[in-house]
């Protein structure tokens, strides 16, 4: 038996800790998923193909193993083991993403599927039952393969596609779906899916695809931002925004960092955020200077016209913030070899990423474990984007460790929440929420099924697609329910 004198010291560091440790009672945690990489069931019904099932169909040695997402994590079938998962873990939320093609088979607004509209609806009205609110991700990268034959993001016509279908979906939903995300990450959209052709629909051009990419899905954003908050907000009173994919970047070189973070980060930001709106001003002079030196009349940077600037400046209700990566910023030497972007360097500017050694490290394409970054990030946040509430949409640790004991990914959540915890009590950020990534296992694009980011572990060689919580769901349970962190 300990001296009591211990036991009442050791109750008292106990609650001063828990106290310490306590998030907000509005702060809200939640988990995520994306309808290509669990749904499976990917000619069911009228559903026709997207981007993913034909890349991965025809593409199976850019994809790990070969795999693709027909079957996926059969959540097209299982849905209400997810939901009862949801439910074990005690979420406030669940975030997942709808299929456009299962949804509008043609990819138009003019033919609705009954068993679209069902699957959602099943879905939605389940997680309400067990008092999780859905948060609804409108586009998590599955264009129609229609609209990829027409040049996908690179038409400038999907803005509009993308909102006649985002207005479906709010017609459809608004009454029960109040936090919505236009498009997830578009800064990984048009980086790997249009620079280095490592997503669907694999092209690689990274003069020019990649910038008509950013400036369309910037244009496709504010369209739905603004159908919601005309025709809908009015009456349904819910809140819409993007998922950005924003890296960390940190660099002796104060000049060469900021521009590294505009161009990976603020050339998706700057536009929405600030009051001045348009690209970020070092990365617009670098490109049209960069572009003039190599015999272009224009920059390579499309422009925005005035009514541009203006229809995508202001079009957020908070920041959504998917956060995974921290980097060394460095130029590279005269003639040092580049490895590809975003994964490794960035040609584009001729600097060189690197994991610093004092961060822990990965095999994964993430490669750092650097807690602290997170936080940093949060302040980069309020002081490039405004004193906005944040929800960190996305967060998590990636592995090709199989197996129910991942204590490394119960470290990760843990301390990568607690900066959070210090980003809202320290330096008075408003986050609003968290979201881990993700549910269960899954289909990681490029990676296929080899790298493991779930919750709960899914057996992909069972029929059952059998759904186990490892350590990390007992422990994310357990913060939800103390609504604070363990030491
Ligand atoms: O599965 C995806 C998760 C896992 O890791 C999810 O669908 C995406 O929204 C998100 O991008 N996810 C993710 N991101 C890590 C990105 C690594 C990019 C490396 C860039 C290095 C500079």
């Amino acid at each position: 038996m300990l001296p009591q004198r211990t036991v009442v010291l050791s109750i008292l560091s106990t609650v001063a800790w828990s106290f310490e440790m306590k998030f907000p009672p509005s702060f809200k945690f939640g988990a995520a998923s994306s309808s290509y990489q669990i749904e499976g069931g990917w000619n069911a019904s009228d559903k026709t193909p997207n981007i993913w099932d034909k890349f991965t169909h025809d593409n199976p040695n850019i994809i790990k193993n070969g795999d693709n997402g027909d079957v996926a994590c059969d959540s097209y079938n299982l849905w209400e083991r997810d939901i009862e998962m949801a439910s074990e873990l005690g979420l406030q939320f669940y975030r997942f993403s709808i299929s456009w093609t299962r949804l509008l088979p043609n990819g138009y607004p003019n033919c609705v599927s009954e068993n679209g509209i069902r699957y959602y609806d099943n879905l939605i009205n389940g997680l309400l039952e067990k008092g999780i609110e859905p948060i609804v991700t409108i586009y998590h990268w599955e264009l129609p393969q229609r609209f990829q034959d027409l040049g996908g993001w690179t038409n400038s016509l999907v803005s509009d596609w993308l909102a006649d279908y985002a207005r479906v979906v709010f017609s459809l939903y608004s009454d029960r779906v109040k936090t919505w995300i236009t498009v997830n990450e578009p800064s990984i959209l048009c980086d790997f899916a249009y620079n280095t052709g490592l997503m669907a629909p694999g092209i690689t051009d990274p003069e020019h695809a990649v910038y008509l990419c950013t400036k369309n899905t910037l244009i496709a954003h504010a369209k739905a931002w603004r159908i919601y908050d005309r025709e809908f907000k009015p009456r349904f009173h819910g809140r819409v925004s993007v998922s950005h994919h924003i890296v960390w970047f940190e660099g002796k070189d104060e000049e060469l960092t900021e521009l590294v973070h505009e161009y990976s980060n603020a050339r998706f930001t700057h536009p929405i955020y600030t009051e001045v709106g348009g690209w970020p001003r070092m990365f617009e002079k670098y490109m049209a200077e960069k572009s003039r030196n190599q015999g272009y009349t224009k920059s390579r940077l499309p422009e925005f016209t005035e009514e541009e600037i203006e229809l995508c400046k202001g079009t957020y209700d908070f920041f959504g913030l998917n956060f995974y990566v921290a980097r060394l910023v460095r130029l590279a030497k005269p003639g040092e070899q580049l490895g590809p972007f975003p994964i490794g360097d960035i040609p584009e500017l001729d600097v060189k990423l690197e994991v610093s050694p004092d961060w822990g490290q990965t095999k994964s394409l993430i490669r750092s474990v650097y807690p602290e970054s997170i936080r940093h990030m949060l302040n980069w946040i309020k002081e490039n984007c405004g004193d906005v509430d944040i929800l960190v949409t996305e967060n998590g640790y990636g592995t090709s460790t199989t197996g129910l004991d991942d204590h490394f990914r119960v470290q990760y959540y843990r301390d990568y929440m607690e900066q959070v915890l210090l980003a809202i009590k320290e330096d008075g950020v408003n986050v609003i929420g968290y979201t881990a990534w993700t549910l269960m296992d899954n289909f990681e694009w490029s990676e296929g099924y080899t790298v493991k980011y779930g919750l709960y572990e899914v057996n992909f060689t069972s029929p059952q697609r059998t759904r186990t919580p490892r350590a990390s769901a007992h422990f994310y349970k357990t913060v939800i329910a103390n609504r604070s962190l363990p030491p």
